[in-house]
């Protein structure tokens, strides 16, 4: 099934994520849950052990060691799919490296901690940035925005640069407009809607909204999170049109079949 968008499939080790949270928290079914998005298509696969839910904890950065390196050692072990750690933390990106994973995936768009840019130079992983306004547990209070796509354009390329200048290889950088993160449901249908400044910067984009929160603004009988699959997969189908390089998603099977029949109808479409 051919399609230009790569799809990233999510594998939460938490027991609080706001989709499937205790779901895979139990090692053995995190790896089999790793081993059916596999089998299901997916290009890459992003680990994270803490939740980045609006109102979410933090997690000590040692338990969350315990919980994504395992994992990542024995999805490294059983197949050469790219995995990324979904981490602010330095030291946990560094264990989940060491463990395996190649892309460093940072809510704060390394912005957690001062020495974030320098360790993600050092490690020579790939990178991405994401947009985010304020902190997890606080960022829905209230975000405002002028021109929201034009705030969030200008704050990647500000921290694509921050990367560059620490020394992180321009092709390492993913753009993520953070959907979700610090906006309203207008915003985040603003921003999927005007991807093009964010496009325009020239880095490959990644868009993560599956089964978010605001496809209930639009659907409010989608209240439990797997009733969102339907909005989630309208919004890779307009990711991928808007010129989006990866969706990150949890229903792999049917986000690739979905970009999959975009992609021949387009095709079709060329050589009529
Ligand atoms: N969204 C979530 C987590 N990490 N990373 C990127 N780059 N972009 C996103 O949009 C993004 C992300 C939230 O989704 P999920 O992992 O399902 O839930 P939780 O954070 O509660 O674990």
């Amino acid at each position: 099934m051919s399609r230009k968008i790569q799809v990233m499939g999510i594998v939460n080790v938490t027991p609080d994520s706001f989709s499937d949270g205790g779901r895979y928290l139990d090692e053995g079914a995190a790896l089999d849950h790793a081993r059916r998005l596999i089998a299901e298509g997916a290009d890459m696969l992003d680990v994270g052990g803490e939740s980045t839910r609006p109102g979410a904890e933090p997690v000590d950065e040692a338990e969350e060691i315990a919980r994504v390196t395992p994992l990542i050692a024995a999805i490294r072990a059983e197949s050469d799919i790219a995995v990324s750690i979904d981490t602010m933390k330095p030291a946990v990106a560094r264990a989940a490296i060491a463990a395996g994973a190649t892309i460093w995936n940072d809510v704060t768009a390394l912005g957690w901690s001062p020495e974030a840019p320098a360790l993600a130079a050092e490690m020579g992983c790939g990178v991405v940035l994401m947009h985010m306004r304020g902190v997890p547990r606080t960022m829905q209070a209230a975000p405002r925005y002028g021109d929201v796509a034009a705030e969030v354009a200008a704050f990647l390329v500000a921290r694509a640069e921050v990367a560059m200048a620490a020394g992180v290889a321009r092709e390492r950088l993913w753009l993520d407009p953070g959907i979700g993160f610090g906006k309203t449901a207008a915003h985040n249908l603003i921003l999927l809607a005007h991807l093009d400044p964010i496009v325009a910067l020239g880095f490959p984009v990644l868009v993560g909204a599956s089964r978010k929160g605001f496809i209930r603004t639009i659907d409010p009988s989608a209240e439990r999170t797997d009733d969102r699959l339907g909005g989630s997969l309208a919004i890779a189908l307009a990711a991928a049109t808007a010129g989006a390089a990866i969706v990150r998603v949890h229903d792999v099977r049917e986000t690739v079949q979905a970009l999959a029949v975009q992609a021949a109808i387009s095709d079709a479409g060329d050589h009529d």
